[in-house]
């Protein structure tokens, strides 16, 4: 597993030299999910491609921006799906994004993740690996330093709430106003990766992107953004579910199945399970 996280490193330098320096126009293309891809998207996953190519551990990759999984080394250990630029459409406006990767064994599903790593490329870049635990690291004069461990609070403050609120359930409405009236702060910038970080840096709260009603499944695609981020949360001590249940025991039909999804505080959590139960 070493030398996946090694790669990962090395991807987050190259990035970020692409992200400085490269072309935030759209490309011709369009991925599996019908976005169209910036080529900023496709040249991140070229990029990551030619690292994991490298690794003898690795029997397979699928990457958001491609239709299919590639088949690597047929005696690898290791399935990585990864999200190269996930919220490029924000770079045009300077504000952060990430690259996010879930490492499975055996077949791309919820119950068979074994680790996550995702990297934050803001005013600083930094990377956060979640194996038994989750630790920070940062990017320091072309290294990545180890900063701390990450644990979530029992309860946080911080509210994202995602998606158009006028496809929102109104039960889900009226449970994100009670938050609110609740004293929570809001903190949302559009982007999975730095909204998600920035929970898990001050402690805890609740990040939201239920079923709408454009979207009964959600946004949010399982393998490459949801499944990652619930191992990452459950494992700095909080939580992560569909709205009824864990989100790593949620079913996977397809490599490109997207769900509805909350991370946060156990607290949090425990609050939307109760308003879920009472409407499902
Ligand atoms: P883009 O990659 O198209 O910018 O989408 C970003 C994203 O997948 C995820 O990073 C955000 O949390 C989510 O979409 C935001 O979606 P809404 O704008 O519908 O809230």
């Amino acid at each position: 597993m070493k030398d996946i996280f090694k790669a990962i490193e090395q991807s987050a330098i190259e990035i970020k030299e692409l992200i400085e320096t490269g072309d935030t126009g759209k490309s011709e293309n369009q991925n599996s999910t019908g976005d169209t891809q910036l080529k900023l998207d496709i040249q991140s996953d070229v990029i990551i491609e030619k690292l994991f190519s490298n690794i003898a551990c690795v029997k397979a990759i699928v990457s958001e921006e491609q239709e299919d999984i590639i088949s690597l080394n047929k005696d690898g250990k290791y399935l990585i799906a990864y999200d190269p630029l996930d919220g490029s459409s924000l770079i045009d406006v300077n504000l952060s994004v990430g690259s996010i990767f879930g490492i499975y064994e055996n077949d791309f599903t919820g119950p068979n993740l074994v680790a996550s790593v995702y990297v934050v490329f803001g005013p600083r870049v930094e990377m956060v690996i979640a194996t038994d635990d989750v630790r920070l690291y940062r990017l320091i004069h072309g290294k990545f330093e180890f900063m701390h461990t990450i644990v979530l609070n029992e309860k946080g403050n911080l509210k994202a709430p995602g998606s158009t609120q006028n496809c929102w359930s109104a039960h889900h409405k009226t449970m994100v106003d009670d938050i609110f009236k609740d004293g929570y702060r809001l903190r949302y910038s559009g982007g999975m990766v730095p909204d998600l970080h920035q929970i898990l840096i001050k402690g805890g709260g609740l990040f939201s992107y239920p079923e709408t009603s454009d979207r009964p499944k959600g946004k949010l695609r399982q393998l490459f953004e949801v499944f990652p981020f619930a191992f990452v949360y459950e494992k700095a001590g909080g939580g992560a579910i569909d709205g009824y249940k864990r989100l790593l025991e949620v079913e996977t039909t397809h490599i490109h199945d997207t769900s509805a999804c909350f991370f946060g505080s156990n607290n949090e959590i425990q609050r939307v399970l109760k308003v879920y139960k009472e409407h499902a």
